[in-house]
């Protein structure tokens, strides 16, 4: 059979490159594609190509026109739903159950939402007069921001690369995208999508490629980007704004989490042992609003404890496409490796394992996958490194408080301050307490619900800026005051 080769997509071209590199399947290690890595000529080429539509074709087309473009890709994605989900399960191995219910159609809803939103958003006036009595009319306009840079992550492709496209091309900008060099199916199914609808030629350019030395590398320092959106560890967010800071460039960055979930004494337990599993072991535990750090007030603690361990144990490790199928594997060798090193370290550091800490033994092809068991710890201190640093694993430390005052200095000891779920039946509690916590987003009795009108983002390490409803198209918008002397 012929090797699959995935393209870079520039000024309405597909282009293959002499570069190529591999493709891995997670859950068999087997070769998915070989990926066209594009070089720096590529990037200057798709930076000018950018450019020109923006000052020409892209901006000529009225918001209707544009928004109408924009809402294809969503029909054309839903067109194809069955390839984005095989692409997204090859290169992820997550369980066909989450990609045909969360990120392909999340992945279509983020064109359709913003394609709407933005025709019903307005701008300010002020209404005012000088001092010598004259009237006065401030208004603002809202313009493009220019071409944009979206640097995207591996663990929920589709949905966070689109998550920015969206909004971006809603605004009228023209984009860039670079997926992650672990993750380059979807985004390449998407740049054939785009091509069918019609997009005129340098509004969408996708390039595949690394960071450093590479594609990232040279968007993020390219003197023809004008802003940069990306997802992905805050290390990595802490380079990027090394190499924008020469060009002052525009950025807008959703980062690493250390999230915890607090479950009082009067949560509905099962409630409580339900969503913490999903919070801490969905998508093998690689979202970035997954919870590592559980809080359980003594008196539940027992039987949380219980309930939470045998429901752990009962996630099914499966081919994605297996019968009942809910936890995949790690994305890769190298990221097991650091994810099965922190478990070690943990137990080094006096953590008592509960469960798991090691790779399942398997008799087929998942010997070769990077699949590891679902891991809970007790017994670590709140200063460990365990406590401390995002693992982006199936992996959660769960230990007792007693009081609300306790719990608060726990969960807001730590330099993330992404996301919090709160288990409470005492609504008075459950809202003092979420205003409290030092993160962008709160939960109660739930996690990951969504709306995407809602300010998505994170406080301290884990973010600058918000994304959702309005805030996307704040960022993807350069907003000039007209003032006006009647
Ligand atoms: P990563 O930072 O390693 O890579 C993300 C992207 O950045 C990839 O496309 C990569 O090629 C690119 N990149 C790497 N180095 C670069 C550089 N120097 N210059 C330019 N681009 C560069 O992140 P990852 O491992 O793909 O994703 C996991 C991380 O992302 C976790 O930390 C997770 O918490 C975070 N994340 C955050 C959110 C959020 O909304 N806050 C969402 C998803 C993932
Ligand atoms: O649902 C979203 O809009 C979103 N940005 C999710 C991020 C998940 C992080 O892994």
């Amino acid at each position: 059979m012929s090797q699959l080769i995935y393209k870079n997509y520039i000024s309405g071209e597909f282009k293959s490159s002499d570069n190529l590199f591999d493709d891995i399947s997670p859950y068999d290690g087997s070769i998915v594609a070989r990926v066209s890595e594009a070089n720096k000529a590529d990037v200057d080429v798709a930076v000018r190509s950018a450019r020109k539509a923006l000052s020409g074709v892209w901006s000529e087309m009225t918001l209707d026109s544009r928004c109408a473009l924009i809402s294809r890709v969503a029909d054309e994605i839903d067109n194809r739903f069955d390839d984005f989900v095989s692409a997204e399960i090859a290169d992820t191995g997550k369980p066909l159950n989450q990609a045909e219910t969360i990120d392909i159609p999340r992945g279509a809803e983020n064109f359709r939402f913003f394609s709407n939103y933005i025709k019903s958003m307005g701008t300010e006036l002020f209404d005012s007069q000088t001092h010598d009595g004259a009237k006065i009319l401030n208004y603002s306009i809202r313009k493009p921001k220019g071409v944009i840079a979206v640097i995207a992550p591996w663990n929920l492709p589709l949905l966070l690369l689109t998550w920015k496209l969206a909004p971006a091309l809603a605004a009228g900008n023209c984009v860039i995208a670079k997926p992650s060099e672990e993750t380059p199916g979807s985004a390449t199914l998407l740049a054939e999508v785009f091509d069918k609808v019609g997009f005129p030629a340098g509004v969408f350019n996708l390039l595949h490629g690394f960071g450093p030395a590479s594609v990232g590398e040279y968007l993020t320092k390219h003197s023809g980007i004008d802003a940069i959106t990306f997802t992905g560890e805050s290390s990595t967010g802490s380079e990027i704004m090394k190499a924008a800071a020469p060009g002052v460039k525009a950025l807008s960055f959703e980062l690493g989490g250390k999230n915890p979930a607090i479950i009082f004494d009067d949560a509905d337990l099962d409630a409580a042992v339900n969503g913490t599993i999903k919070s801490v072991f969905s998508n093998c535990g690689q979202v970035c609003l997954c919870t590592e750090r559980v809080y359980v007030q003594s008196k539940l603690y027992e039987r949380f404890m219980e309930k939470f361990t045998l429901q752990a144990e009962k996630l099914i490790e499966n081919w994605p496409e297996g019968d009942a199928s809910n936890f995949g594997p790690l994305i890769s060798e190298d990221h097991r490796k650091k994810v099965l090193d922190a478990f070690s370290k943990a137990s080094s550091d006096g953590g008592n394992l509960i469960t798991g800490g090691g790779v399942p033994e398997f008799s087929d092809k998942r010997k070769s996958g990077f699949w590891i068991e679902p891991t809970i710890f007790t017994g670590l201190d709140e200063d460990s490194e365990f406590m401390k640093n995002e693992i982006f694993g199936p992996v959660c430390h769960v230990s007792q408080f007693d009081s609300e005052d306790e719990v608060l200095q726990m969960a807001n000891n730590t330099d993330y301050g992404l996301a919090a779920a709160v288990w409470t039946t005492d609504l008075k509690r459950a809202h003092s307490f979420s205003a409290k916590l030092d993160v962008g987003i709160v939960w109660i009795n739930s996690w990951y619900l969504r709306d995407l009108r809602t300010p998505f983002g994170g406080t301290k390490l884990s973010g600058i800026g918000r994304e959702g409803g309005h805030h996307s198209i704040d960022f993807y918008s350069e907003i000039s005051n007209i003032c006006l002397k009647l």
